[in-house]
């Protein structure tokens, strides 16, 4: 008689937790077996977040925050967008995982198990800013099909891990190398094993920085599964399509990596402003890189009242890619004028920064409250929507929220 399989550990304790109970025979659930409880899943029970947050999409699941939960200055797991382009791995075994370090530009394609990157290669931390390219898509006129992001595809997580670049120069980097790829283990909507849903990458300078990590921890416990477990790239300051989430190969690439996503409009936008609605010719498309200058207000809440003659202390974080946020203001007319916030410096690179301010208002009535961050090049937030493109990236407009004083 054939022996019946039993689904693995991973999985088990995934489907206990997502049910909220112990499965008392669990170890007797056949592979590929979904309990029927599961058959509709609540995703915020299911991937640990917060009700507050906004579902975009269940296939696949895409989530985002809303403004006033970011407020804390490292983002916990519950407030945390979630961006998928394919299915969620559902079984992952540890202790078979490895990562391979291959491609034309490798010296030697070598393999590491977890427990050989972690012994091998000296750890970092750090905190790094991780925006989805297409944030803020939902304003844009004509509309951008796609997720329809408002403002809640961003977040701050403390990161450890190794260095890309230490785990590269031990296989080897060859003179020609140009760029490298990440090649994950989500299957394709589709189910073909044939098909990535996504394969991007990043130029061998940006693969080289030391923020740039493979991360096996987030904010201190192991990256939670819907964000890249038991392994992710994380790159800062960069789309977030860069980071790699469940990473099993990294090819180092003598040309520009042509992996899924990499290529045709897929996080490009026009390489000189176009007009709203108009067509542009792959050729003229260029890959977005360092993220633009932005900035979020956490505190109050949208829609808060408050009563006549009392001050508030506004609060929020600002970021701008590569690059440090210099100035941060706020305007209560409309733009017309501009007050200076105070800002922290990034704790280190890539990471946002926190930015507070006193607020009076003069009487009673209807305000907003609008944010302005300036970045280390003089480049300030635009008050408007910035330059249409064709798939809706890149919207670093500044955030309003309305205050109501009586
Ligand atoms: N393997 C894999 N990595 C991925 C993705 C994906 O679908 N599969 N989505 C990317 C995109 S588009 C974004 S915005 C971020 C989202 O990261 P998060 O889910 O941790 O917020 O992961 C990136 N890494
Ligand atoms: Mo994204």
């Amino acid at each position: 008689m054939e022996r019946r399989k039993f689904i693995g550990r991973t999985a088990l304790i995934a489907f206990a937790s997502a049910l909220g109970s112990e499965i008392v025979f669990g170890k007797y659930l056949p592979v590929g077996y979904t309990p029927l409880g599961l058959q509709n899943p609540d995703p915020f029970k299911l991937f640990h977040k917060d009700s507050g947050m906004v579902l975009l999409n269940d296939k696949p699941w895409n989530m985002e925050a809303q403004a006033h939960l970011l407020d804390d200055k490292i983002t916990p797991n519950k407030y945390i967008f979630i961006r998928n382009n394919g299915l969620v791995p559902e079984n992952i075994a540890i202790a078979n995982w490895t990562l391979t370090i291959d491609g034309e530009s490798v010296t030697q394609k070598k393999t590491y198990t977890l427990a050989q990157l972690k012994s091998k290669f000296k750890q970092h931390t750090y905190q790094l800013t991780l925006e989805c390219g297409g944030n803020g898509r939902a304003e844009y006129n004509p509309p951008a099909k796609g997720n329809q992001w408002t403002i809640g595809a961003i977040y701050c997580a403390e990161w450890t891990g190794v260095r890309l670049r230490d785990v590269l120069e031990d296989a080897g980097i060859k003179n020609d190398a140009v760029y490298i790829g990440y090649h994950a283990a989500d299957k394709h909507l589709s189910r073909d094993p044939e098909k990535e849903p996504i394969s991007r990458g990043a130029p061998m300078a940006k693969a080289l920085q030391d923020e740039t990590l493979l991360a096996f921890t987030m904010n201190g416990a192991d990256i939670p599964l819907v964000h890249g477990y038991p392994l992710r790239l994380v790159a800062g300051g960069w789309p977030a399509s860069v980071s790699g989430k469940w990473v099993e190969r990294i090819s180092i690439r003598n040309k520009v990596h042509d992996g899924a996503k990499m290529t045709g409009s897929a996080y490009r936008v026009p390489c000189n402003p176009v007009g709203p609605g108009e067509k542009v010719s792959e050729k003229d498309m260029c890959i977005i890189e360092s993220m633009p200058v932005k900035s979020l207000i956490t505190y109050p809440k949208t829609g808060a009242m408050i009563s006549e003659g009392k001050k508030i202390n506004i609060r929020g974080h600002a970021w701008a890619g590569e690059l440090e946020v210099l100035k941060m203001e706020y305007s209560i007319d409309f733009g017309s004028t501009w007050k200076v916030c105070s800002i922290e410096k990034p704790v280190n690179r890539l990471a946002w920064q926190h930015f507070s301010a006193q607020v009076d208002f003069p009487k009673k009535g209807y305000y907003e409250v609008w944010s302005r961050a300036t970045d280390s090049q003089g480049t300030a937030q635009p008050m408007l929507i910035p330059g249409w493109n064709p798939k809706g990236y890149l919207n670093n407009a500044c955030q309003r929220i309305a205050i109501k004083v009586s």
